[in-house]
């Protein structure tokens, strides 16, 4: 299977922490180096449009979207997440195409590292098991 990861370049040391354990989980699972493509957006709101434009290229299986908004630090918090859920959502529907939403929405950068390769464990290694659940589904429903 091809995966494509859409990164979002704000708190990039979490962003980055949570796309490594995602490109590893795809490839502990047995995707290859190549069938993993990755490519940057500037912040989480323009991942709608980063998996959109993957998605136009009918070559991914799954897309991955991985951004983190910090609630305390940002009075922008409510409309990046309502944005980007609402537009992730409507991209799996428009492409019948699975586009999980890895994006953390903590209080703190304390609590979002947790959740990056810490105490937590690592919601980018979740957001791939995620992904190749779903494009499995996908392959058997639709064989
Ligand atoms: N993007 C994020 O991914 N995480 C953030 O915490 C975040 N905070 C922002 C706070 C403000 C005040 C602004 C204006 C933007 C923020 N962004 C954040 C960037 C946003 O996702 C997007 O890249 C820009 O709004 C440009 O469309």
């Amino acid at each position: 299977m091809r995966f494509a990861i859409v990164v979002s370049e704000w708190n990039t040391e979490v962003t980055e922490a949570l796309y490594n354990g995602a490109r590893e989980t795809l490839l502990k699972f047995g995707a290859s180096a190549t069938d993993v493509v990755r490519r940057n957006v500037p912040g989480s709101f323009e991942l709608t449009l980063g998996a959109q434009l993957m998605a136009e290229r009918h070559e991914f299986d799954a897309i991955i979207c991985i951004g983190v908004v910090i609630q305390g630090e940002t009075k922008h918090f409510d409309f990046i997440c309502d944005a980007v859920s609402k537009g992730i959502t409507d991209l799996n529907m428009k492409y019948n195409l699975p586009v999980i939403f890895g994006v953390l929405t903590p209080n703190t950068m304390q609590q979002a590292l947790d959740r990056a390769g810490g105490v937590h464990g690592n919601k980018g290694d979740e957001a791939a098991i995620t992904a190749i659940k779903m494009a499995a589904l996908k392959k058997e429903l639709e064989a």
